[in-house]
């Protein structure tokens, strides 16, 4: 990895890896709003770890001028906590599909949302396995015909807003790939939260699954009037609506995961067996 000078500007975290998706994947605006939004952050490209599962949206470390972990898939997170844990320091950015974190990587999601590490988890989420060519995904709607669903699946989505709500992360949000800007916004706040963070992306597959035109119409900002440390509102504005709501759902502040396990290491560093004997024994 090249050290850069500062200031940092976007192109400090590109790779020399040409990216390999297809022509107007939303992964890309994804990716383009990361470099943006480190650049803002001005973080070392050193200080940052991306790390990812399987698909066509975990290629990304392969991209960025970081650390980074290609794992196993839907294993992104367990392998984002040994580092955080083991490296408090860095930033951690877990990015991957709504299969790998949704599917194969689901029971992991909840615990590290209700542990609170303090990781942002970029989910690009676009309703279909684009890797493996299409079959259904988690969060594909009612109705939706696949090659493993040629009749349209008739299972209810998950919805991950709701489920990252539920599982207990301080901060939860909406993006678009079709809104580059907020997107670069958006992850920004969530490096900056210090907590989990949950950024569920609407990022089309345009080989197989292209939702450009449904999210260009639908698509709103969350009420300028919507308090985000208001937990039941949040809930509320996450339920399924007619409008696919973009912005901060959830703000909270409470104890990291990390910090936590560290305050027990402590305490085992500072006791002392034989004051204990001589006290109890
Ligand atoms: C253990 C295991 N099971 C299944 C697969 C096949 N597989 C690879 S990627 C993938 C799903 C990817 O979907 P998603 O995470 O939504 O990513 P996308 O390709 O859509 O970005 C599957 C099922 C695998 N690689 N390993
Ligand atoms: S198959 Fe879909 S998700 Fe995969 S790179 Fe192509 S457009 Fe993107």
């Amino acid at each position: 990895m090249v050290v850069s000078t500062m200031p940092l500007t976007a192109k400090d975290y590109k790779s020399e890896v040409k990216p390999t998706w297809c022509p107007g994947c939303g992964d890309f605006a994804v990716l383009s709003a990361t470099f943006k939004a480190l650049a803002d952050l001005q973080l070392r490209p050193e200080q940052v770890v991306v790390v990812s599962g399987i698909g066509c949206s975990s290629r990304i470390p392969y991209f960025c001028n970081t650390y980074g972990i290609h794992s196993l898939h839907g294993r992104a997170l367990p392998m984002a906590t040994g580092i955080k844990l083991a490296r408090p320091d860095l930033t951690v950015l877990a990015m991957g599909g709504d299969g790998d974190l949704f599917s194969i990587g689901a029971g992991h999601f909840p615990h590290a949302a209700r542990r609170n590490l303090d990781i942002l988890v970029v989910c690009m989420d676009n309703q279909t396995y684009g890797l493996t060519k299409a079959q259904y995904s988690p969060t594909s709607f009612v109705g939706h015909k696949s090659k493993s669903s040629p009749y349209g699946t008739v299972e209810w989505p998950m919805n991950p807003v709701l489920l990252a709500l539920a599982a207990g992360a301080s901060w939860v949000a909406r993006g678009y790939s079709g809104r580059p800007k907020q997107l670069q916004e958006l992850i920004v706040e969530g490096v900056r939260h210090r907590g989990f963070a949950f950024l569920n992306v609407q990022s089309p597959c345009t080989e197989f699954h292209n939702t450009y035109n449904y999210y260009d119409a639908r698509v709103q900002d969350i009420p300028k009037d919507h308090d985000p440390t208001d937990y039941l509102s949040a809930v509320r504005l996450a339920l399924p609506q007619e409008k696919t709501l973009l912005g901060v759902f959830y703000r909270s502040e409470r104890p990291v995961y990390e910090e936590q396990v560290r305050a027990f290491e402590k305490v085992k560093v500072e006791f002392d067996p034989d004051e204990f004997l001589s006290r109890y024994g």
